[in-house]
């Protein structure tokens, strides 16, 4: 049995819940934001912060990829979430010798992720050594001798997993990725593998590139918007000001969701005065459906569409596009015309009348913009899934034209753009080769390992040294126990961090802490002050300008950190300027410039006010560089999830006050979950026919195909509107239920929205330690 991670220190019998909000933002949610500011970073520092969110001139917010409007900006251009992640990182609380001095590490690794994270900024690079019970401190410089060491003491460079979080600027991308393949593995696992590298293998087969295809501008064209698989009220808050305009201006929302999110539901825009008084249901039709269920969906709102043609022939497929832009249209015609409608009901637990509600906005709307984020890219057939939305799209014509196309919502704040600048473990020949041809290096081919395989090679000892640029890989990662042990048998783990987390206490042999500028903090080299850029999820690249004094002078910036260890690896005499990129960021934008396609007069153009828009050839042109030469249609046997009898399936996600790994706080108030995260939503029926009364304490049992159980322990049983047969606990408490092996058909994802669990009343045990 697996333990479960320690929470001694949250009080769970605080642990309140209510009903669940109607209405998101609003003034509530601008003075929690405030609220929260204000206590971690004082009055001055909290204006002189907020007010430089996302404008022209400030920094880029840490929180989402959701882009900032191109024309005029608010003057409060954030959202509470944004705050609470601005404040995380612009904290006065440090971690510095004196701290590691009192608590063993020992101590740290029976701590909670919501205390380590409370404790403030790391400020000084520390380390332990075999043997050692605590962390003390190491100078800069020892501490890449360090690691250069052990770099080069392994048999291979494969041996070493270089792995990166989505915050990463594309200067720090750009030269990490440049440091691995000069030190010659492709071994880059990021975040991305777990987050929507779904989204990436079914855009690029589909339409030949992995990227979204709408801008900011398109919503207000739109007519019609279909936000499926998201929670935007949370996770993307500002998205709802776009969704807001664009119904204003006409457009009908559909959300598709097991479980009715607030903001979808009902919104109040706290960034116009009148929307601090007025709320706007978001969602004109909410299609309730069961985990796992869109791809049935897609497949039959697909099949009635083919009906509806064939009633009023010429009138809803787009036969001219389809014959001018795509492929294999007949096959997938075929197959989805012998789409068992009882099935989709079946898979999706909708109504033929909603289906058919649905299917004839989508036939009689001019402009669709699909939208989706990890309740489609984290399941078995998540890749099909959106495959399956890209044909509906392509069979109607909207891609390439305003008001339209497909939109995967990122994550991170530039997520999208590590990926552009080459943070990829199977980045393609043409990105080698101008990279070689830059620096007159010779990169590897070989494929790297993804974020599963290399926890794999971690676990096996076909790796031994992991190094994180930013992120928390122990607590991001499915199978917790298993990965916990990978790390733990590795002999050097280095994690390049803002703030302090469970990657740093769950180790390897030799450990390091590499403490770090994060977006807000000034950052100054040979005198000048430098900026960075990031991409969002439309592909708009910007720069971003840190201005807080660094809470410590030991601080040094990702860049910086790079250019000094590829230093001490590969030699003063290696061909790339490591020592001028470092002096002078420009002089790497140089050089994206020259070998990141479609980056060309990177300099200028990111200076531009809005920045510049990467090219994007369906939506530029209406061009798809697939093997084909045109959009693929993609044929895909039907797949679900059922719940097998006495089971349920379970999603995990994200409480409205956290950010992934980092817990904010213990509420999650538009779930009406108040003081505690150990909770699972359950139908009150499922509760009931499980033989459980809501409120009894529980344990959930993952049940995988390998026979292992792998439990989580006092868990809340809480009545909740989802689908019968359907939970949702919070993410990373439930990361041990789910199993390593158990990912997303061709990307690998980890499948952590359909876990089949089984309850069992919790009783108290005595563990040992
Ligand atoms: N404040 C805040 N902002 C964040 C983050 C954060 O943790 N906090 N994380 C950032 C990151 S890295 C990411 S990737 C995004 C994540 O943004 P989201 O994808 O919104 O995050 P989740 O909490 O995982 O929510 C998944 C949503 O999909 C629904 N869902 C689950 N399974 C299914 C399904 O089978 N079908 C359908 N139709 N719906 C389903 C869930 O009910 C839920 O509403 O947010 C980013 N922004
Ligand atoms: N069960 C389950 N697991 C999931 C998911 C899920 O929905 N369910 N979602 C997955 C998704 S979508 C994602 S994106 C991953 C997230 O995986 P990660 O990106 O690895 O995790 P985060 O929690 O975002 O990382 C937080 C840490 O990053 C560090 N940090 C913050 N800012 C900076 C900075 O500016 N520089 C540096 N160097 N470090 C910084 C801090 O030390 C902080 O503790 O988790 C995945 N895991
Ligand atoms: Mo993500």
């Amino acid at each position: 049995m697996h333990r479960t991670g320690p929470t001694d220190d949250i009080d769970e019998s605080e642990l309140t819940v209510t009903p669940p909000k109607a209405r998101a933002a609003g003034l509530r949610a601008v003075g929690v934001a405030l609220g929260r500011a204000v206590s971690d970073m004082g009055v001055a520092r909290t204006a002189r912060t907020l007010t430089r969110v996302n404008q022209v001139h400030g920094f880029d917010c840490p929180g989402c990829a959701w882009p900032e409007p191109t024309g005029h900006r608010r003057p409060a251009e954030f959202c509470e979430n944004g705050a609470k992640a601005v404040a995380e990182e612009a904290t006065l609380n440090t971690v510095g010798p004196e701290f590691f001095a009192e608590h063993s590490i020992a101590d740290l690794a029976d701590k909670s992720g919501y205390w380590l994270g409370r404790q403030g900024r790391l400020t000084h690079p520390m380390v332990v050594r075999p043997g050692d019970t605590h962390y003390s401190p190491i100078s800069w410089e020892s501490a890449y001798r360090l690691i250069a060491d052990q770099l080069r003491d392994l048999d291979s460079p494969d041996q070493a997993v270089f792995y990166t979080s989505g915050r990463t600027a594309n200067e720090t991308a750009f030269l990490y990725q440049l440091l691995v393949r000069s030190f010659g593995t492709n071994n880059l696992p990021d975040c991305s593998n777990m987050c929507h590298e779904s989204s990436g293998a079914a855009l690029t087969s589909s339409i030949g590139i992995g990227k979204g295809s709408v801008t900011i501008d398109d919503f207000a064209a739109a007519d019609l918007i279909l936000v499926a698989g998201q929670n935007p009220g949370t996770n993307h808050p500002r998205m709802l000001s776009a969704l807001a305009d664009a119904k204003k201006a006409g457009a009908r929302i559909i959300a598709i969701n097991p479980l009715p999110e607030t903001g979808l539901i009902n919104f109040r825009d706290p960034q116009t005065v009148r929307g601090l008084t007025t709320g706007v249901d978001i969602a004109d039709d909410f299609l309730q459906i069961r985990l796992g269920g869109d791809m049935a969906l897609f497949q039959g709102l697909a099949k009635l569409l083919f009906e509806a043609e064939d009633r009023a022939p010429g009138t809803v497929l787009d036969r001219a596009f389809i014959d001018a832009h795509t492929a294999g249209f007949a096959d997938y015609e075929r197959h989805i015309r012998a789409v068992d409608l009882d099935t989709v009901g079946t898979a999706t637990g909708l109504t033929r009348a909603q289906l058919e509600h649905t299917a004839a906005l989508l036939a009689r709307s001019e402009n669709t913009i699909v939208c989706w984020a990890m309740g489609l890219t984290q399941h078995k057939h998540a890749v099909a899934t959106i495959e399956e939305v890209t044909n509906l799209l392509l069979s109607r014509g909207m891609i390439g034209k305003p008001g339209a196309g497909v939109c995967p919502v990122r994550g991170h704040s530039n997520v999208q753009g590590d990926r552009t600048m080459g943070i990829w473990e199977q980045v393609p020949e043409s990105f080698l080769a101008a990279l070689d041809h830059e620096f007159g290096i010779t990169s590897p081919r070989a494929h790297g390992y993804d974020t599963v395989a290399a926890i794999r090679a971690l676990r096996d000892g076909r790796a031994r040294v992991f190094f994180g640029m930013g992120g928390n890989f122990v607590s991001a990662t499915p199978d917790t126990a298993v990965t916990e042990a990978a790390l733990r048998g590795c002999a050097l783990t280095v994690q390049v961090s803002t703030k302090l987390n469970r990657s740093h206490v769950v180790h390897g042999g030799t450990a390091l802490i590499l403490p770090t500028l994060g977006r807000t903090d000034l950052d100054v080299q040979n005198g000048a002050r430098q900026q960075v850029s990031v991409e969002d999820s439309m592909s708009m690249v910007h720069l971003s300008t840190g201005r807080l004094d660094p809470v410590s002078p030991q601080l040094r910036s990702e860049v910086a950190i790079v250019c000094e260890l590829a230093r001490e690896l590969l030699g003063a005499d290696h061909p790339v300027p490591w020592e001028r990129f470092r002096a002078d960021y420009d002089r790497i934008r140089d050089a994206i410039a020259r070998v990141v396609p479609g980056c060309a007069d990177y300099n200028a153009r990111v200076r531009q006010r809005n920045g510049f828009v990467l090219p994007h050839p369906p939506r530029d042109a209406r061009e798809f560089r697939t093997g084909t030469g045109r959009a693929n249609f993609a044929v895909n046997e039907l797949s679900w999830v059922p719940v097998p009898p006495g089971r349920l399936v379970l999603q995990t996600l994200r409480s409205h006050d956290q950010y992934n790994t980092t817990i904010y706080g213990l509420d999650d108030r538009y779930r009406g979950v108040h003081h505690g995260r150990r909770v699972v939503l359950v139908h009150a029926d499922d509760i009931a026919e499980l033989g459980f009364r809501d409120g009894d304490l529980v344990d959930l049992v993952s049940e995988w195909t390998d026979g292992v159980d792998r439990r989580v322990e006092g868990f809340r049983l809480v009545g909740y509107a989802t689908p019968r047969g359907n939970a949702a606990a919070y993410y990373p408490e439930t990361n041990p239920l789910v199993p390593l092996d158990h990912v997303a058909e061709r990307s690998n994802t980890p499948v952590s929205k359909a876990v089949t669990i089984r309850l069992e009343p919790h009783v108290h045990r005595h563990e040992s330690r």
